[in-house]
């Protein structure tokens, strides 16, 4: 079954595609077939994940998985939230996020950052699927006081997962998808696919 992955962002597809190739799905990223980005007009991280299905199903008629995910800081009320990826402004890089969020939290002091990371993924049959398969994941942890690590992407350096002792760019893939946000979606989205 040929499936279209909606996301323009390459650390997405690195911990994604192999795992939905092991259950059996063709996916080929959508920058392969030439779907340019979706404009993101949700609210919420389901509304933006269908958007981007849709979008890319669209183009493409193949089925779509989109992946809309971010990071909820407690202090700062949920922020970033659904604005992560373009926390520092609109063309924003991982990094200029990231250092935003450590200057917005430099007051902050330990045992009050706590964050959570939150991803929703969706499957699309066709562009209008009325019934779309969504789940979702998160992953709690706290906000660093300066990056660590140099594996993952967005905000993994500066996300700390207490249990682990460790940040999140401090972990292999396979560590990360193992207890992450995206990894509890991801599984119980291929379980959805199962049983549908
Ligand atoms: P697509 O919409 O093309 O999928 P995007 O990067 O714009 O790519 P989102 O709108 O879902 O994706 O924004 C998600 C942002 O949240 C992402 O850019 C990261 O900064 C952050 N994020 C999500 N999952 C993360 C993870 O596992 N580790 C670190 N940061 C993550």
């Amino acid at each position: 079954q040929k499936v279209v992955l909606a996301t323009g962002n390459a650390g997405k597809v690195r911990e994604l595609a192999s795992l939905l190739a092991d259950f059996g799905l063709d996916v080929v990223a959508q920058t392969e077939l030439g779907v340019d980005s979706a404009e993101e007009t949700g609210l919420t991280f389901i509304e933006n994940a269908i958007l981007k299905a849709r979008h890319a199903a669209q183009i493409t008629g193949l089925p779509a998985i989109a992946d809309d995910s971010g990071l909820a800081v407690d202090i700062l009320g949920g922020a970033p939230g659904i604005y992560s990826a373009r926390y520092a402004g609109e063309d924003a890089s991982d990094r200029q996020n990231l250092e935003k969020l450590l200057v917005a939290l430099k007051d902050v002091p330990e045992g009050q950052r706590q964050a959570r990371f939150h991803c929703v993924l969706v499957y699309l049959r066709h562009a209008e699927d009325p019934t779309p398969l969504v789940c979702h994941g998160s992953w709690a942890g706290e906000i660093s006081f300066a990056p660590s690590g140099d594996g993952g992407f967005g905000y993994d350096p500066i996300f700390n997962v207490p249990e682990l002792g460790c940040s999140a760019a401090q972990l292999s893939k396979e560590q990360k998808i193992a207890v992450s946000h995206r990894g509890k979606a991801l599984k119980l989205l291929l379980e959805a696919m199962r049983n549908a």
